[in-house]
Formats: structure tokens, sequence, C-alpha cells
């Protein structure tokens, strides 16, 4: 009975799912929030606070303390994680981690001690205490920078598969190279956070995955290589500083015995690439094949499909990563996930199925004439850079006393910025997958079905990134074809599926075109170009 392991280790969490291939079951699915497990690195939504909303970063020894948190959890719930044949996962995209010396150089022959906890250890290998994460907008000048070195902004989208894009790490490095030369100099490899955590648990360093290297802009997707055009624009020496990037499939080593020793996993545990979390959770729907649009309402929310050959948005917007499964894809990416609509939520005192009921039972498509923008963090797509969020419609609305009409607000201000930035991806949804904390939310399928004029239909494991990463375990280590894989473990609930009323259509229209035109007066006031 053949188990894999997939571990997320995304903005809010860590969450680990435990398949067996040959029951199709799975059979752990757990989950460490950190701000409400790890208070004392006071980042609450997964981010440390900071005076200026542009700046958003973490610290990376609250990811390390959550892995060993997580495998303690699993191994006290009485799993047996000897079963366990590989490992692999996902990280949140675009953060990085620096280290002052390669884990290749760790002295003992399994890499860490086991008498000393595992965030006790990385501490004393950190350049820089914190990492900046993918929310992170302070590099616009960087972005203007590199675009300009490296022949400007089409090119880069060329090499790279999207322009130069403050929240990604090439961007987020030259910041770091301009403002902290000294930690610049110490400095002697970068790791995303997913080829971060695929190092924790061999105990040398893993490389970065075309999947994800690809949100960087220093990728040239097209060879497989990093960009010396790009690094030369980034920062120099930079080669020097990241290992080679490899497929998604190649394993990273062997578990290292400070695991085996503590958890009970099988010495030899193979380890395959980390990967980004929305290129994992392509594989985790199985839509790893073009032709299947996929949701993900996490705490960014994204779009994204599977394309044969990488096409970029006109827009300067969306995104063109690796599918770990071979290939490329699309992707679209919305701060104002989750944290707008827990903002909403926690204002009204709503709860989750409250906020549902007010959206299908109090209100009606269309919201009677209320609008609103719901940037309550700077926004991605598209670019609004100070948080800016703005109420249209009757004066109770307006003036935050009709708390129905703001939780439809802002499900329908979500699903039409989602439907009007992803139309660059020009697949026709027809039918479209969904995932993340919020996919079972019927007030937002119901809005999500009617605005998009299609089918949405959640999968029975709403952590799709998590079984990406056990799904691409199997099928690296032990050879499972995906097409069973997939058959397996990613049937959509056919019960949950919300079918589009058609009657809603013209509304949508309609609606959608005074929410373009909000959104462009609030554009030209408050926005940069990037
Ligand atoms: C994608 C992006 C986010 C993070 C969230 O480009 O920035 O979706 O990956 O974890």
């Amino acid at each position: 009975m053949p188990q894999y392991l997939g571990l997320d280790s995304s903005t809010q969490s860590l969450s680990a799912l435990l398949i067996d291939t040959d029951s199709g079951k799975v059979v752990a699915d757990r989950s460490v929030n950190f701000g409400a497990r790890l208070p004392h690195y006071h980042s609450p939504s997964g981010f440390l606070q900071s005076d200026d909303p542009t700046i958003k970063h973490a610290d990376p020894l609250m990811w390390v303390e959550a892995l060993d948190l997580i495998l303690q959890e699993l191994r006290d719930a009485g799993v047996d994680l000897g079963r366990v044949r590989a490992i692999s996962g996902a990280g949140q995209q675009h953060g990085s981690v620096y280290l002052a010396k390669s884990l290749d150089e760790l002295d003992e022959v399994d890499g860490w001690s086991v008498s000393t906890p595992l965030s006790e250890q990385v501490r004393p290998l950190l350049s820089r205490k914190t990492s900046p994460i993918w929310m992170d907008s302070s590099t616009s000048a960087e972005c203007d920078e590199i675009a300009r070195a490296a022949g400007g902004d089409e090119h880069v989208a060329t090499i790279s598969g999207s322009r130069a894009t403050p929240r990604f790490t090439g961007p987020q490095i030259r910041r770091f190279f301009k403002t902290c030369p000294a930690e610049w100099q110490r400095t002697a490899e970068i790791h995303l956070v997913s080829s971060f955590m695929a190092s924790l648990l061999v105990g040398k360093s893993a490389s970065i995955d075309l999947g994800d290297g690809a949100g960087m802009n220093l990728l040239d997707i097209a060879k497989g290589d990093w960009s010396d055009a790009l690094l030369d624009a980034t920062a120099p020496g930079l080669r020097q500083k990241l290992k080679a990037p490899e497929a998604s499939t190649t394993p990273v080593g062997e578990i290292a015995g400070y695991f085996v020793k503590k958890y009970g996993f099988a010495p030899g545990t193979k380890v395959i690439a980390f990967t980004g979390d929305n290129p994992s959770s392509l594989v985790g729907m199985g839509a790893s094949k073009p032709g299947t649009a996929v949701i993900s309402l996490g705490t960014s929310d994204t779009v994204f499909t599977a394309m044969t050959a990488p096409r970029t948005d006109p827009r300067g917007y969306g995104s063109v990563f690796g599918n770990p499964a071979g290939g490329f894809m699309s992707l679209a990416c919305f701060a104002n996930g989750s944290l707008a609509r827990e903002e909403i939520t926690r204002r009204f005192g709503f709860s989750w199925d409250n906020f549902a009921a007010a959206i299908v039972e109090k209100t009606k498509p269309g919201n009677g004439d209320n609008l609103l923008l719901p940037y309550f963090v700077p926004e991605i797509t598209p670019r609004v850079l100070r948080p800016a969020a703005r109420w249209f419609g009757s004066e109770d609305f307006v003036a935050g006393r009709d708390g129905a009409a703001a939780a439809r607000a802002v499900a329908e201000a979500q699903a039409l910025t989602m439907r009007l930035h992803s139309d660059w991806i020009g697949e026709k949804m027809h039918t479209v997958l969904v995932t993340g904390g919020a996919s079972r939310n019927r007030g937002l399928l119901r809005v999500l079905a009617d605005v998009f004029q299609a089918t949405i239909m959640p999968l029975p494991v709403s952590n799709a990134s998590a079984l990406g990463g056990a799904l691409r375990a199997a099928q690296a280590a032990d050879n499972c074809a995906w097409e069973t894989l997939f058959a397996r473990f990613c049937p959509p609930d056919r019960a949950l599926a919300v079918a589009p009323d058609p009657s809603t259509r013209q509304v949508y229209q309609e609606l959608g075109a005074t929410f373009e035109t909000r959104l462009k007066e609030v554009l030209s006031e408050a926005s940069p170009q990037r």
C-alpha cells in the first residue's frame, strides 16, 4: 500500500496530505496555521507587520518550525510515516530565503543534528533574517531598472513569461542587493520557499524547479535555464548564488536522518523537487492538460490553466509558469482574495455560513446598484499600490450599514475582476474547477457560476496544492501514470457543482462594464504602471 506525502507551505499555513495510491484514499490531512499555532512569530496572517503597506516579509524560521510541528502532529496522531515512499510539495510563490552557507556544506553526513530543533539550526545559516513574500510590492523602481537593463518590458516577458513584476523574486533580489550590501555579500545561496522546504527535508541544497522558477523574472522559460541577460540586469554575481534549475520531476535527494530518527520516516525516502503552490494545484486539480480552467480561492485568488505554448498577457499583469507535468501554465493573481472576504466578514460579524446566506438569500444578482472595488490590501491585478477600497451605491451600502449587500459586493467584484483579467488566457471557460479554503462557500460559487456563465465544480479535496505534491511524488518516484492518479484522486464533486443561471448573463455584462469604468477611474488616480 504505497503512500506519498504532499506538503504545502502557503502564506497562512503549512498543510500535509498523505495519500494511498492503491486504495485511492487520503490517509491524513492536517494543517498548521501560523498565526494561531506559532504566535511568537507575530504574524497573524502569515507575515510580519510593517508601517509601509508595500512591504510584506515573513520570518522563514516560522516555516521551519511549522515543519517540525506538523510532522510531530502526524506522528502523534498515529500516522506511520515509515510507510511514506516519497515526498513532494509546494510553497507560496516568489518568496525568497537567503542563506550565508549552501546547505551542501552542512558538516554532518545526515545534515541536521537530531538533538536541536530544526529552526535553531537554520537560524545561524540565514544571511537575511526575513523573507520578502508574494504580497510585497515595494520593488517598482527595481522593476523599472531591470526592464531598462534587459531591453524593455516586452523583452523581459518574452524571456521569462512575465514583465518585471514587483512580487517576483528577481526584483526582490535586486532591492536586497541595493539596500543591504553587507548581507548581500554574506549570501551564498538563494532559495524560493519551495526549494527551501525541500532542502530542509534532504539536509542539502535542493534545486529550484522550472515551475516555480518561472516566477522569478530570471528564468529563460524556453531554454529551462537562468537567463544571463536577466541575471545581469538583476544583481552582479547572481548565478553563483543560484543552483541550476531542474525539471519539477527531479528527485532532489533522500530524507535527512533527522526526520528518520525523529518522526520515523524510512531511510531512503525520496524527496522530489518542490514547486510553486499554483503549479502544484494545477496537478492536484487533475488539470495539467490544456482545456480545463481552475480558480483557486486562497489568501490570493488565482485563475490558471495549462497551455502548450507560452502566451503572455498584453495588459502586463498575467504570468506564464512551468507546468510541473510538462509544458506551461498561465496565471492571473489577485491579492485581495480571502483577506478581502475576511475584512467583510469581520466588519459585519458574519460567520462563513451567514456570508453565503447573505449572498444567496438576501441579495440579487447585480446587487441593486451597489458595487465595491475591494482593494483592502495593495492589489496585483490590476496594480493598485495603496489600499483603496471604494463603495458605490445606496446610502446604507456606502455608509457600511448593509452587510448583506457588502457580502455580495465583494463576491461579485472578485468574480468580475477574475473574468476581466483572465480574458487573455484565451480559453473559453465552460467548466471551471475550483479549489482553496473558500471553495465550499455556496455564495461564492453561485456568483462565480453566474459571472463566468460556466459550471463551477469543487473538488473533494480543498487543498489541491498539497494533493498536487503527493501526486507528483507518486508520479516521479514510482512512475505512477498521471491519468490513473487523476482518476483516483481528482474526480470533481458533481453533487456540489453549481450551474450558471442564464438569466443573469445580461446583468453581469452590464455590471462588468460599470466595474471596468469605475476601476479605470481608480487606476488613473491612484496607481503607477506597476
Ligand atoms: C502567484 C502568487 C500567489 C502566491 C500565493 O503568482 O503570487 O498566488 O503563490 O501563495
